[in-house]
């Protein structure tokens, strides 16, 4: 298919198998242990998440949706005809209506699709080309940095980089600064840069949606292990560890751990590494920070990403920033 073009990213100056699950390594043997949250996107991993994003207590793609549903035609009016990258693009079923508002004003053109989970990024980009006949999607199998720091030449005249969903809530403050820098290099000035954001609200809706009674977000939590046991020949037994989440009030951040349910040791052969875990111990699997729209909006205008208009739900859950290098 000529409309399509798939590249598996590999990091740019290390050979991939010398680095890979380093972070895995370091991680496990900080105290307190610690895992990077793009290790929940295996092929399983992201259809649990797909899951997650449908169930009841999980407001957050819902209300996301409604937001773009409502503004997508005014964002592609403002922005003009520009390429879409995507950052941890996923199924891209919140892009569609994105792709839809462009194509409406005759400003499709080429998307580019970045994820680390290699078979959801090939399946939803193949679906994309038979939804729009005339798209060109060049799809990047790889994390964010390798992504940015390695984007493909311009094919329009103009780009605008889109992280929705609220990912940027796993990084720290300090970690999005290192990743607004990365954004600002990858722009030109005039681009564009659309962010979403999950925003502060009461523990009592919050809890929940990484609580969910159907267990999904615990079976999102455990696949984690699972992946590391395949990617890296691990022995976790992942009945021996349960998921925790909690509203952490004072960093305004979602914690979500994995506690080792005894005292047991797991090796991961091909890293060849041995964690010993005591009773209790736990692993921080992620952080999901929730913002304040005008303390955001104040980092990225003085990361040189301005601000220029802002979009809520009627109970400001939610937050969809469009920014301008
Ligand atoms: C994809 C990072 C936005 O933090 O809500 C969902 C991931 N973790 N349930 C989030 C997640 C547990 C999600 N993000």
């Amino acid at each position: 298919e000529e409309r399509l073009q798939i590249q598996r990213l590999v990091e740019a100056t290390k050979v991939v198998t010398s680095t890979a699950g380093r972070d895995v390594a370091k991680g496990l043997t900080h105290n307190p242990k610690y895992l990077p949250p793009y290790y929940f996107y295996d092929d399983q991993g992201s259809d649990l998440f797909e899951q997650i994003c449908d169930l009841p207590e999980y407001y957050l793609t819902r209300t996301e949706t409604a937001i773009l549903q409502q503004y997508a035609g005014e964002i592609a009016q403002i922005t003009g005809a520009c390429e879409l990258v995507e950052l941890g693009s996923g199924s891209s079923t919140k892009t569609r209506i994105l792709l839809d508002a462009y194509q409406k004003l005759g400003y499709l053109q080429c998307y580019l699709p970045i994820d680390v989970s290699a078979g959801m990024l090939e399946n939803s980009a193949r679906k994309l080309l038979q939804e729009y006949p005339s798209l060109q999607v060049y799809a990047l199998a790889g994390t964010y940095e390798m992504a940015l720091a390695q984007l493909p030449p311009k094919q329009s005249p103009s780009r605008m980089i889109g992280f929705i969903g609220s990912s940027l809530g796993n990084m720290t403050t300090q970690e999005c600064d290192a990743f607004f820098s990365q954004i600002t290099n990858a722009l030109q000035a005039g681009e564009y840069f659309l962010l979403g954001i999950d925003l502060q609200k009461p523990k009592e809706i919050l809890e929940p949606a990484y609580n969910d009674r159907q267990g999904v977000t615990a079976a999102f939590n455990i696949n984690m292990l699972e992946h590391l046991n395949r990617r890296f020949e691990g022995n976790f037994d992942t009945t021996q560890f349960e998921h925790w989440a909690f509203y952490n009030e004072t960093a305004h951040q979602i914690e979500m751990h994995l506690r080792s349910m005894r005292s047991q040791t797991v090796q991961l052969k091909s890293l060849n590494l041995t964690v010993n875990f005591a009773p209790g111990e736990t692993i921080l699997t992620e952080i999901s920070r929730k913002f304040n729209l005008n303390t955001i909006k104040q980092q990225l205008q003085s990361r040189g990403l301005v601000p220029i208009q802002t979009w809520t739900d009627a109970n400001q859950w939610f937050g969809l920033l469009l920014c301008q290098l």
